[in-house]
């Protein structure tokens, strides 16, 4: 009889971003039983364009738990084609933002269900049914929250600085649009509530991390909630593992290390994980600290991370709790 290595059916929360979080998402999935993956994925960097709501970082995410995602650009779909877009431009139709054909039509179908009156959560469950995802992937909320980038240039939307300025201009804060009226819908608190782990994805931490951590009532959640809470740095050796993380840290006056990251969470989380190139750093990390191979560039690397992060999590379940005296 085959003996199975997935480890019990413990629920994971993980927390993600784009390309980093989307990558470790993919990597959890494939270590856990199945249906026990609930990705909760930022929504600040989404945005109309051509008249239709887009949603970077759940469709990376749905992508790669589809395993339809096009590992090249990091965004977007496999096999994709550009007709729409070629037409597009002799329209004088704009391009700067590139929607390929086959992610047009999730573009479409997604739009047309939000008209309906559906809201983004049942939108985003619908579609990562159709794909054939077996995780549950969750929008941080159904209100809109904006991602408004503050720059020496002046203030800009998400989309326009990361990828019509290509993160240039020289950040100086940020704030998000709307996240005052948010709420936490029914499902996120009750992934958040059943989960025996919550993972932080290696995640830029102020454009993917904080404005989930905006939604009002969530990062009170997390500071309250008994599991075990971990996050993975995004940044390796002073350097950010994908975007402009590093960049952003320099700008604000912060080093580029995964002890800014720690900084910036420290006080949500039970643990944190760095990549074996930072191993001298681990003395610092004032938290339980696991040090490991945090690049993930296939399938396996991703798995191998994922089951290094629930075996490090099992440990901080048996760890003794700190008396007030410690
Ligand atoms: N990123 C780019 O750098 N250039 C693009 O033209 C682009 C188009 C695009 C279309 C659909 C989609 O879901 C994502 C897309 N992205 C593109 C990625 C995305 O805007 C950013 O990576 C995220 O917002 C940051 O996580």
């Amino acid at each position: 009889m085959a003996v199975s290595t997935k480890p019990a059916r413990e629920k994971v929360v993980a927390l993600a971003g784009g390309v980093g979080g989307a990558k470790l998402a993919a990597g959890l999935q494939a270590a856990l039983p199945t249906g026990c993956l609930t990705v909760i994925v930022n929504t600040g960097d989404d945005f109309e364009h051509w008249g239709l709501h887009v949603c970077p970082d759940l469709d990376t995410v749905l992508y790669n738990l589809a395993g339809l995602n096009n590992p090249e650009m990091g965004w977007g779909r496999q096999d994709e084609a550009w007709t729409v877009l070629g037409e597009m431009e002799r329209y004088g139709g704009e391009n700067w933002f590139r929607i390929g054909d086959r992610d047009l039509a999730l573009h479409l179908r997604r739009t047309e269900w939000l008209r309906m009156g559906l809201s983004l959560t049942e939108v985003t469950d619908r579609l990562r049914r159709l794909l054939g995802v077996p995780s549950a992937i969750l929008p941080m909320c159904n209100e809109a929250v904006r991602t408004l980038v503050h720059t020496e240039e002046g203030d800009m939307p998400f989309q326009h600085y990361f990828v019509r300025r290509r993160c240039e201009p020289s950040l100086v804060d940020l704030s998000f649009v709307g996240a005052e009226s948010a709420t936490l819908s029914p499902e996120v608190r009750k992934a958040l509530n059943s989960a025996d782990l919550v993972v932080f994805c290696p995640s830029n931490p102020y454009v993917s991390i904080d404005p989930i951590l905006s939604v009002p009532g969530l990062r009170d959640l997390l500071r309250h909630s008994k599991t075990p809470k971990l996050a993975v740095s995004p940044i390796v050796n002073g350097q950010a593992l994908k975007g402009p993380a590093a960049k952003m840290m320099r700008e604000l006056g912060e080093m580029s290390s995964p002890l800014t990251v720690l900084d910036h969470l420290g006080d949500v989380l039970d643990g944190f994980v760095i990549d074996r190139a930072d191993a001298e750093l681990s003395d610092a990390v004032i938290l339980p600290a696991l040090v490991t191979g945090t690049i993930m560039n296939d399938l396996p690397s991703k798995e191998r991370l994922a089951q290094d992060i629930l075996a490090f999590a099992a440990t901080l379940r048996t760890a003794p709790v700190p008396s007030a005296a410690d």
